[in-house]
């Protein structure tokens, strides 16, 4: 990849391996806590024999995709087993690319096994006898751990030929990204593994019916996955009872921005952002809460007035945003908001593939005239051709890509008066 592809979108930085151990963060989710009984769950679901129980204990858990859409796992699963034909594949989603999204990287690294079951699982549930980490190419770090976590579970039977006595048979391999942050769109990810040029396909068909090499595929998110032997070892009503508010389970969140101690940090679902801030070691600087971003640059700056929404996917729907990919970015007082909207269009400019001309060319211009806007001379009439503009986005994209290009500019024209202002001609 390029100078400009090793640099993490919102930060600059090229991302380095994460230092000491395994944090509190991590134990939360892993059934085996450091023991050595890895893989426990996989053998105790073989020796059962009833695949189709699996997917009533995932439905019932209530768990949700983390990659940022949300969608029921369980229900996922469900259409996958009963989808036809073949090859029958099992896909992880390791290409963390939004900006502001570093939870999975941790889980990788520090956790592999529960992916690593939850696939062949996963596996053995849909009936595929063939999974693919799809990796994000600069964690490198995660690759070697991967790697070595992959030779093991094979050494110990864990993967290969009639595991355990089953009769079921799972390979697993691991495939780096070739780059960009489009090849995390499910389909362009699909392109990318049959060696084609990354772009996103029409849906539907989802992946569940037609997929890797047109038979149906599991796709899930490395943090969905990595909650699926825990929710499976403790049963729905367990991993309900995490949540708090009567919301369910348990989430990561990448906590970035001006907080005293940024990182990953899991939290009961339900639990207030305020709350999520406070244990991210609170203000940085001295500043206070002006904004956040609670699921990364797909979801909306949101005002301080709202911060007591909860980390739940339908509670941060109602408050006009989403819980996207679990990256909470927050903005302290005396930050140019405008300025980190703009950032993250130009992110959204700079990635898309192009297929589609409304996101090609409508992000292009976007960006300039919000440059212009920027500079104190915004163009009459810049806020109608803008939301005219996000409409037709929405309206028009292939993928998420495009739908949410222009969603860090709508969250200010809704939700900040002062950065709308800067917008607007004073007689417009
Ligand atoms: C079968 C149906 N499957 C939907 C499946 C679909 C996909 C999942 C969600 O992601 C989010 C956006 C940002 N039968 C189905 C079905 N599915 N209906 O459910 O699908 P969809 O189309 O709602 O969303 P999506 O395009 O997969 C959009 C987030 O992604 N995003 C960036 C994410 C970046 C990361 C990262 O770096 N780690 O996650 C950008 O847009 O939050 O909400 O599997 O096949 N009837
Ligand atoms: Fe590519 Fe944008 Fe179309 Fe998505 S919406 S397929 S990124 S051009």
């Amino acid at each position: 990849g390029s100078a400009e592809q090793l640099r993490d979108g919102m930060t600059g930085r090229r991302p380095q391996p994460l230092a000491g151990d395994p944090p509190a963060e991590v134990a939360e989710v892993d059934p085996y806590r450091g023991a050595d009984a890895h893989y426990g769950t996989l053998a105790a679901l073989l020796a059962d024999g009833r695949p189709e129980a699996v997917i009533d204990t995932l439905e019932a858990s209530g768990l949700r995709g983390m990659g940022g859409a949300g969608f029921p796992t369980g229900r996922k699963w469900r259409f996958t087993r009963a989808a036809t034909g073949t090859p029958r594949t099992v896909v992880c989603n390791a290409d963390e690319s939004e900006p502001g999204t570093f939870k999975d990287r941790l889980l990788l690294e520090r956790a592999p096994h529960l992916v690593i079951e939850a696939m062949i699982i996963g596996g053995w549930v849909i009936g595929a006898s063939h999974g693919i980490i799809y990796l994000r190419h600069e964690y490198e770090h995660a690759r070697a751990v991967l790697e070595k976590a992959l030779q093991r579970a094979r050494a110990d039977g864990h993967i290969g030929r009639n595991i355990r006595g089953s009769g079921f048979d799972f390979e697993l391999d691991l495939f780096i990204s070739p780059g960009g942050y489009i090849m995390g769109e499910e389909t362009a990810l699909l392109e990318g593994l049959e060696d084609r040029r990354g772009e996103p396909r029409n849906k539907p068909p989802f992946p569940t019916q037609v997929g890797f090499n047109g038979g149906p595929t599991l796709m899930n998110n490395v943090e969905t996955f990595a909650m699926i032997p825990r929710i499976l070892q403790g049963g729905a009503e367990g991993w309900k009872a995490h949540g708090r508010e009567g919301y369910g389970g348990l989430k990561f969140l990448s906590v970035s921005g001006d907080v005293a101690a940024p990182g990953v940090y899991c939290v009961a679902a339900g639990t207030p952002i305020r709350e999520v801030i406070e244990r991210a070691g609170g203000m940085a600087d001295g500043r206070s809460l002006y904004a956040f971003c609670p699921g990364g640059a797909s979801t909306p700056f949101l005002p301080a007035t709202l911060a007591d929404t909860a980390v739940d996917f339908d509670a941060l729907a109602e408050a006009g945003a989403g819980l996207g990919s679990g990256a909470l970015f927050v903005v302290g007082s005396g930050r140019d908001l405008l300025d980190l909207a703009i950032q993250q269009v130009r992110f959204f400019r700079n990635e898309s593939c192009g297929k589609c001309v409304p996101c090609r060319t409508g992000s292009a211009q976007a960006v300039r005239k919000l440059e212009a806007a920027h500079a104190g001379a915004p163009e009459e009439g810049l806020t109608d051709l803008l939301e005219a503009l996000d409409e037709t986005l929405v309206q028009t994209s292939i993928c998420g890509l495009g739908q949410v290009a222009l969603t860090p500019i709508m969250g200010l024209l809704r939700h900040f008066p002062d950065e709308a202002a800067r917008l607007r001609r004073p007689h417009d």
